[in-house]
């Protein structure tokens, strides 16, 4: 299929550097809308990208954008806490020249989607995977039609009056069926480009954790919905940002889980070995893993990935009561023991652990909370990435918050810098004692452990990540060149 035709794909976020490049690196690009664009511009399309925070003049940038570009289609994507944003943002162009089409896809569409398609400022929604609908839609814009039999796809008839429900293909079954996405097009939004960047290298999640949208996800088609791209087809990619760049030094292998398919690990493990062998300087890596009874009882796995050269690995502990973690979270199956020893173990064989954790979770009482402090405390990680849980439309644990009377929806707004500050309201554990475990986190972890001012730096850190324009701020000093020469000059006071 080959079709020409201008188009904007326009992504947006509250976690920014500055308005004019606000992506940090290339390791916060959306995959999502990369496929999406990748796929248009390979159909012959002339594609453009636009990057919107909080702090960007909107209605003033995008019609000087429609005014030079003059698109015959306007691509939008988000996840739940986008999308207000990205209604405003859809209903500014509307605004501008209500005769271009607008179609959004990502999350909150595909799990919302009556909710999504009632919104005048959309003429269609895209539910799951867009790479083939997206460039069939563009393709009958181009010849004049009105967008019609696409599956994936729910489009707005001509007097926007009904909706054409389109079925749903399977999932995309070979991942190394599509191109590697096309990074260039994000470049000019980037603030640092030799930053480590990510590499997808499947999709979808087996576990069924009640406060993550997979099970819900899982549901939106047939077919397969776990699934990874070979080790070979990654290598490639990754060769090629290397020779685009070879100033990087390490790789973050982005999947929702890379210990749930033990045996891909250990082969994906084997060629990174292969591939590093021949190198003089040898790249890192990074992953996220999940614990369960058999990654815990495969003795060669934290071997694979030591000897593939991974530098740390992303783990999820979430909750240190393991009583809300089975039953609320339904975490997969791990003991508080068992993630204890894995990380000592890792951190013996010279891999650095981070830790996902949660607070704030439905049901969750102070003393829960305690035992997620003394369990990280006890895992002794590099980092711990707390966030406050935040209620996803769309998932079985979104649901309970409501049934449980903890979750006011007249009043639950999606707010900027979601996951910073609770939205729940449960009485045996406060909004403001939910606000105050966030911040003196750190220091209830790494107290004795770490110098005082590196806990104060972290919770420092913690503070400026709840609020839009002061995290802001904060990420423009960190890329500076001036903080790396601060950092190295009082590292000795700051670190281990
Ligand atoms: C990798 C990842 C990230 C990466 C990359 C971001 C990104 N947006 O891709 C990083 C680390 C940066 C990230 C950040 C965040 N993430 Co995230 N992330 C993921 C993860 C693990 C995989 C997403 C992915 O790449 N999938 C593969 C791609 C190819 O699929 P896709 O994104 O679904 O895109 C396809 C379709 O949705 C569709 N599509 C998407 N957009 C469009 C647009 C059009 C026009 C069309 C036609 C089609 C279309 O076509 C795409 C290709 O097939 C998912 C979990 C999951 N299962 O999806 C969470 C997930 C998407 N993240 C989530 C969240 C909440 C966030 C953050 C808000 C976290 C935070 N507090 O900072 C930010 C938001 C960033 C933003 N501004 O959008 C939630 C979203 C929940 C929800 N229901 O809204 C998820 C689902 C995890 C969860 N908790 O359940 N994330
Ligand atoms: S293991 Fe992680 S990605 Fe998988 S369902 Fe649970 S929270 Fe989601």
């Amino acid at each position: 299929m080959n079709c020409s035709m201008k188009i904007i794909c326009v992504y947006s976020l509250d976690d920014f550097v500055t308005v004019e490049k606000p992506l940090s690196s290339f390791s916060t690009i959306p995959y999502g809308l990369s496929y999406v664009s990748t796929a248009l511009k390979q159909a012959g399309n002339d594609v453009e990208i636009f990057v919107a925070t909080p702090k960007t003049k909107i209605q003033f940038q995008l019609k000087n954008l429609i005014e030079k570009k003059n698109p015959g289609l306007i691509c939008l994507t988000a996840v739940s806490s986008q999308y207000p944003y990205i209604c405003k943002i859809a209903k500014a162009i509307k605004e501008i020249d209500d005769s271009i089409p607008i179609i959004i896809g990502g999350h909150h569409a595909t799990l919302n989607p009556e909710e999504t398609i009632k919104k005048d400022c959309f003429d269609a929604i895209c539910m799951g995977e867009g790479e083939a609908a997206i460039v069939e839609y563009a393709q009958q814009i181009s010849e004049n039609k009105h967008p019609s039999s696409i599956n994936n796809l729910w489009i707005k008839n001509k007097t926007g009056n009904g909706v054409e429900r389109n079925s749903q293909n399977h999932f995309v079954k070979d991942l190394d069926s599509f191109p590697f996405i096309n990074r260039k097009m994000w470049e000019p939004w980037i603030f640092d480009k030799n930053r480590m960047p990510t590499i997808l290298i499947g999709r979808g999640c087996p576990n069924k954790c009640s406060y993550c949208s997979n099970h819900a996800l899982a549901r939106i088609s047939s077919g397969r919905y776990v699934r990874y791209r070979s080790p070979e087809n990654i290598i490639n990619e990754m060769e090629a940002i290397l020779e685009e760049n070879p100033l990087i030094k390490s790789v973050f292998f982005e999947v929702e889980t890379f210990s749930v398919n033990l045996k891909y690990a250990a082969k994906f493990c084997e060629a990174l070995k292969v591939f590093n062998h021949n190198r003089i300087e040898k790249i890192k890596f990074g992953a996220n893993i999940s614990l369960n009874k058999k990654v815990v009882e495969d003795e060669q796995f934290l071997k694979n990935l030591k000897d593939a050269n991974f530098d740390f690995v992303n783990l999820g502990l979430e909750s240190g009561s393991e009583h809300l973690r089975n039953t609320v979270l339904r975490r997969p199956k791990y003991s508080n023991e068992e993630m204890i020893a894995f990380c000592k173990l890792a951190e013996q064989m010279g891999i650095h652990i981070n830790l996902y954790a949660l607070l704030g979770i439905p049901g969750e009482t102070q003393s829960d909370f305690y035992k997620t402090i003394e369990c990280a405390r006890a895992c002794n990680p590099r980092d711990v990435f707390l966030s406050i849980y935040y209620p996803y439309p769309g998932t079985d644990l979104y649901k309970m918050a409501i049934d449980e009377g903890f979750l006011n929806l007249e009043k639950f707004q999606n707010n900027f810098m979601e996951r910073k500050k609770s939205v729940l309201n449960m009485p045996g554990f406060s909004k403001n004692q939910i606000q105050y475990q966030f911040l003196i986190f750190p220091y209830n972890v790494y107290k004795g452990r770490l110098p005082f001012m590196n806990i104060m730096a972290r919770v420092l850190r913690g503070y400026l990540s709840t609020n839009v324009v002061l995290n802001s701020i904060f990420r423009k000093i960190v890329n500076s060149k001036v903080f790396d020469v601060v950092k190295a000059r009082f590292a000795p006071f700051v670190d281990k």
